[in-house]
C-alpha cells in the first residue's frame, strides 16, 4: 500500500473509532445496499493491514540483566538466596535450609501483538546432589521466538554446600502480570483456577498477552534447600473381643454381660521412614473393667503387667513395623452396673522417642436387664 493510501485508510480508521460506522456511511449519502457493500469494502481496506501485523516475540530486548534497567529485559528466569540476602544472580550458592526465590520472567516484545497461549513453565530437579539446575520455559502459540514446539529457555544452576533437596514451597508460586512487583503488590490467581503445581509438569497458561512493557510480568516461585527429613510416625489401633462369648473377631465395639472376661488388643505400627525408639504403650482402663494379672503378651509372647498401671516400653520399631499388645480384663459384678446399658469406653495410648503420643478407643457395651435365675446363690467364699 502506496504510502498516500496508507494515510488514507487509517485516517478512515479513526474516524470509525470515534464515530458510529453508519452514521459515517449515512453522511456519504448512500442507500442500504450500497452501504453494505462501501462496509465490505472499508474491512478489506482497514483489516489487512491488521492481519499483517508482526507476530509476537518474547524477551527481545538483550542483552539481558538481572537488575532492572532501561529499555533491557531481565532473564528469562533468575534466582536469588532469600534466606542469605542477596541479589538477583547465577549460579547462586545456598547452604541446607537456604529459601531460594525464582523469577520466571515474560514480556511480549513487538507492539500490537498478542501472544495466545501464553505459557510458562520450570522444572527442579529432583533427588540429592551439591549441584541442581533449574530451568524455565516460555512459549506461546504465535510467538516467532518462543513456540510451543521450541520455547525459550534458561537454566540456573544451584551450589549448595552439601548433598541436598531442592523441595518446592508449596503455594509460593505466584503471578505478577502487568509490571506487579512481587514484593509489594497482591498476586493474580493463575486463570481458569490452575493449580501451581503444574507450573512443572504442563506449565501455567496465563492466557493472552499484549506487545508493550507494560504487559510483561513473572511467576514467581520458592524452592528450599533441604534433605529428605527422616520421621518415626505412629499409628495405633484398639479392638476389643468378648473371651466370654468365644469371640474370635476384633472390634471397636463388644457387647457384654458383668463377669465376663474381655481381651484387648493394640496394634502400633510404625508408618515413618525411620526407626521409632522406646515405644511407650499405656492403656487406661475405664471404672468396672479389672485388669487381669499376668495376661500381659507383646507379639504372642508373655510380658510383665504395667500397660493399665503406667505403662510398659515395647522397644522399638523400624519403618513399616507393627508390635501386638495384648492383655485380659474382667467385667464387674451385676450390682455395679444400672440396668439397662452401661458404654464402657477405654483408650489406649503409644509414643516414642520424638513421637508425640497418639491414642485410639474401643467400647464395651454392658447389658444388665435385672435379676436373672443365674444369680439365685449367696456370694463365693
Ligand atoms: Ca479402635
Amino acid at each position: 500500500m502506496e504510502d498516500g493510501k496508507k494515510m488514507q485508510s487509517n485516517n478512515i480508521a479513526l474516524y470509525l473509532k470515534r464515530k458510529n460506522r453508519n452514521n459515517f456511511l449515512k453522511s456519504l449519502g448512500a442507500s442500504g445496499t450500497i452501504l453494505a457493500m462501501a462496509a465490505t469494502l472499508l474491512s478489506q481496506a482497514i483489516f489487512p493491514s491488521i492481519a499483517r501485523a508482526d507476530s509476537p516475540q518474547f524477551n527481545i530486548f538483550t542483552p539481558y540483566v538481572h537488575t532492572q534497567t532501561f529499555n533491557r529485559d531481565y532473564y528469562l528466569l533468575d534466582v536469588k538466596n532469600e534466606t542469605k540476602g542477596t541479589d538477583w544472580n547465577f549460579p547462586v550458592s545456598a547452604d541446607q535450609g537456604d529459601t531460594l526465590v525464582f523469577y520466571l520472567y515474560y514480556h511480549n516484545g513487538i507492539v500490537n501483538t498478542m501472544a495466545n497461549n501464553t505459557t510458562l513453565k520450570a522444572t527442579l530437579p529432583s533427588g540429592v546432589s551439591q549441584q541442581h539446575i533449574v530451568t524455565g520455559y516460555l512459549w506461546a502459540d504465535n510467538a516467532t521466538n518462543a513456540s510451543p514446539s521450541n520455547p525459550l529457555t534458561q537454566t540456573v544452576q544451584v551450589n549448595i554446600s552439601s548433598s541436598q533437596s531442592l523441595q518446592y514451597v508449596a503455594g509460593s508460586a505466584k503471578w505478577f502480570p502487568d509490571q506487579g512487583d512481587w514484593r509489594f503488590d497482591a498476586p493474580t490467581p493463575f486463570p481458569s483456577g490452575q493449580n501451581e503445581n503444574q507450573l512443572f509438569s504442563t506449565g501455567i497458561n496465563i492466557g493472552s498477552i499484549e506487545g508493550c512493557w507494560e504487559f510483561s510480568g513473572a511467576i514467581v516461585f520458592k524452592a528450599k534447600v533441604s534433605q529428605i527429613q527422616y520421621s518415626a510416625t505412629l499409628t495405633i489401633d484398639k479392638k476389643m473381643r468378648n473371651l466370654t462369648n468365644n469371640e474370635t473377631v476384633w472390634n471397636d465395639s463388644v457387647n457384654a454381660y458383668p463377669r465376663q472376661t474381655i481381651a484387648t488388643q493394640l496394634i502400633i505400627t510404625n508408618t515413618g521412614n525411620t526407626t521409632a525408639n522406646n515405644i511407650f504403650v499405656r492403656d487406661i482402663l475405664p471404672d468396672r473393667l479389672l485388669y487381669n494379672s499376668g495376661t500381659t503378651k507383646i507379639d504372642n509372647a508373655a510380658t510383665a503387667d504395667g500397660v493399665t498401671s503406667g505403662g510398659i516400653n515395647i522397644g522399638s520399631l523400624s519403618p513399616g513395623q507393627s508390635k501386638t499388645v495384648y492383655f485380659e480384663g474382667t467385667l464387674e459384678r451385676e450390682v455395679r452396673f444400672v440396668r439397662g446399658t452401661t458404654t464402657l469406653t477405654n483408650t489406649g495410648y503409644a509414643r516414642a522417642d520424638q513421637v508425640n503420643e497418639i491414642q485410639d478407643s474401643a467400647n464395651i457395651v454392658v447389658t444388665y436387664t435385672g435379676c436373672n435365675p443365674e444369680m439365685n446363690r449367696p456370694p463365693a467364699r
